[in-house]
């Protein structure tokens, strides 16, 4: 018997493999943990419609039977963190908050993926509003890009106090650790995210490693600070190291057919 930790991904299945369940499975292995997927989605990318994102729902029904299924097998003893990636309807919001209040975790760390290109808008509005709503309070650690810390702290976002100022306000209103990414999105030569947990802010900085966001960055910098937490680290050891997990991934990316590259994850 080996104790390796195991981590938990609720998530979504990106074909090409760059995101979702698929980019949190490798972050997991790179970290000598044993992960575990319940899939909420299925997206397959169209090249014939400038790669845009089809979307298919899993059954709420059979998202609940992964649930059911993972949270018997281990129990919290066994497996306290989770990680949240893309959800993508409010009918799998409202099935994994539910799963989430039957079965506690120590770590809930929550990608707040708000938006996906290909969703109606309306839908994502109401996906957006139940994320706030039923996951955001379960959350203990949070991880929103530029244009979802604007959404989820109410403010624009164009400089590095200002996404400090956002990451604080995130934290108030959801009690969950805000680490807020700015990636390219900020000016200057620097990627910078924001570490807040209600008495430390810290900068976590790193070269930007050209100006285009790469897929899968997202999921990948999640899936560490989750990986970290179970392997025991504190949440900032967490932040710091998956901060430089991504970075790395980001350096050594993988390119394709695809317009886009995505982060290619490299062992620990
Ligand atoms: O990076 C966000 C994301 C998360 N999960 C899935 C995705 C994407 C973006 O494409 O497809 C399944």
């Amino acid at each position: 018997m080996t104790s390796a930790p195991l981590v938990l991904t609720i998530a979504g299945s990106e074909a090409t493999g760059g995101a979702g369940a698929q980019a949190d499975l490798r972050t997991f292995q790179a970290h000598d943990v044993f992960g575990m997927v319940a899939l909420t989605c299925i997206v397959s990318f169209d090249p014939k419609a400038d790669w845009g994102h089809r979307f298919v729902p899993v059954e709420p029904q059979v998202i609940s039977d992964q649930l059911e299924a993972i949270t018997t097998a281990y129990p919290p003893e066994q497996l306290s963190t989770v990680k949240l990636g893309m959800l993508g309807t409010p009918a799998t919001i409202e099935t994994v908050a539910g799963a989430l209040q039957q079965r506690r975790f120590q770590h809930v760390v929550v990608d707040p993926v708000l938006i996906c290109k290909g969703q109606e808008p309306g839908a994502a509005l109401d996906t957006d509003t139940a994320l706030r709503a039923k996951i955001l309070p379960l959350a203990t650690f949070v991880t929103p890009n530029h244009f979802e810390t604007e959404s989820l702290s109410g403010m624009q976002v164009s400089t590095v106090e200002e996404l400090t100022e956002a990451a604080r306000r995130i934290y108030e209103t959801s009690g969950a650790i805000v680490l807020a990414k700015g990636g390219v999105r900020l000016a200057g030569p620097d990627a910078v995210d924001v570490f807040y947990d209600g008495t430390t802010t810290e900068l976590l900085t790193a070269p930007k490693v050209g100006e285009v966001p790469v897929a899968g960055a997202g999921c990948t910098l999640a899936a560490a600070v989750a990986a970290r937490l179970a392997l025991g680290n504190s949440p900032l050891e967490a932040a710091r190291a998956a901060k430089e997990f991504v970075t790395a991934g980001i350096t050594d990316r993988l390119t394709s057919q695809a317009p886009f590259d995505v982060v290619r994850q490299q062992a620990v």
